[in-house]
């Protein structure tokens, strides 16, 4: 807690295109916690450059990113929005919490698995203790919610084992956070491989739907996704992955049950559906890319958000730090 309010906490990396994964399971649900509480969303580049990055992309994106975030419906005025390396605090915190991390943790990381196997020609130090910085993130906001996709599940448990840990040797320091995963939309599929998650650097276009792909690039996409044998539209992620991720992503967009969706598709069989979630998808996206085109026009402004967000997340930055250095026993 800080300021006596509740504290919200997340971010995403600039290291793509955003797809409708990161607005479903991340993006969306940022705005649906309370004005009472105190929110911080960060775009991430620090996390970004654990994998190799074009200099010029990943500063375009970066605007982007904050520009999503606007455009999702964030006010700067009242979420702290802001650039990760722009709060020097994010690299210092995370280097002393490195020191309460143990190898063995970090080396059970999924992530640092799936990752050390997509870029085996760049297992960077960074790469491995990616988990001690996203720790540090966290703590540094003396954060009690993050709001995240199913896949981060194991780098939040390891961001409160972290903070366990410090509060065990100096005294309590840091709030242990809680995640906050939503139930619908946690992990949407890639609609090339049911079993994979959607993720916004795979190689495969036809996998991903982006927050600014164009509405007839999101029909043919979700024309072309796999579906499973059988033409019924049922949910049923075991027998019917394919479907019922589709399901999934129609039910967030629409708010309709599966059961209403059942309903809906009764003996219409598998193209109708597909036709439904992508004309869903994209009317529900359109006001998003409108506000995203005013935004990125802008840049002035985006620059002023940043430099705004960058001075209220340092304030609370630096009374973290300050309690932290103090108990670790560095000199002032
Ligand atoms: P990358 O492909 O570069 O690893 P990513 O698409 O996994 O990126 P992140 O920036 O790592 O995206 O994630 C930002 C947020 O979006 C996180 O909270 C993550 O859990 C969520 N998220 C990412 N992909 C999905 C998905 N397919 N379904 C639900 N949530 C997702
Ligand atoms: N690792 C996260 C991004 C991230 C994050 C955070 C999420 C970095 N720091 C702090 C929540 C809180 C990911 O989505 N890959």
């Amino acid at each position: 807690m800080l300021d006596n309010r509740k504290v919200v906490f997340s971010g995403v990396q600039p290291s793509g295109n955003l797809t409708i994964g990161n607005y479903l399971g991340a993006i969306k649900n940022f705005t649906a916690f309370p004005e009472e509480m105190l929110r911080f969303y960060c775009v991430v580049d620090l996390h970004a450059i654990t994998v190799r990055q074009v200099p010029a992309e990943l500063r375009r994106r970066t605007y982007e990113t904050l520009a999503l975030y606007i455009a999702c419906g964030l006010d700067p005025e009242k979420n702290c929005l802001f650039v990760q390396s722009q709060v020097s605090g994010h690299a210092e915190l995370g280097w002393i919490l490195d020191c309460y991390t143990m190898f063995g943790e970090l080396s059970r990381m999924t992530q640092f698995k799936d990752k050390s196997q997509k870029h085996a020609d760049n297992i960077n130090a960074g790469l491995f203790t990616y988990p001690s910085l996203m720790a540090a993130d966290i703590l540094l906001y003396q954060t009690d919610i993050v709001p995240v996709g199913i896949d981060q599940k194991q780098h939040l448990e390891l961001a409160r084992n972290i903070a366990e840990r410090f509060n065990g040797v100096y005294g309590d320091t840091f709030v242990v956070p809680e995640p906050y995963i939503p139930e619908t939309g946690m992990k949407i599929a890639s609609l090339q491989d049911p079993a994979a998650k959607m993720s916004k650097s795979d190689p495969n276009e036809n996998a991903v739907v982006r927050i600014l792909d164009d509405p007839d690039t999101i029909l043919r996409k979700f024309k072309r996704a796999v579906t499973d044998s059988g033409s019924e539209v049922r949910y049923d992620p075991t027998e019917k992955p394919g479907v019922s991720n589709l399901m999934t992503i129609y039910s967030c967009f629409t708010g309709k049950t599966f059961e209403e969706i059942e309903r809906e598709f009764d003996g219409r069989g598998y193209g109708d559906f597909k036709t439904a979630v992508g004309e869903a998808c994209a009317d529900a996206l359109r006001p998003v890319q409108d506000e995203f085109k005013r935004l990125t026009a802008d840049k002035a402004y985006l620059e002023e958000v940043m430099k705004n967000g960058a001075a209220a997340a340092t304030h609370y930055a630096r009374k973290t730090l300050s309690k932290v250095r103090r108990k670790i026993g560095f000199v002032n």
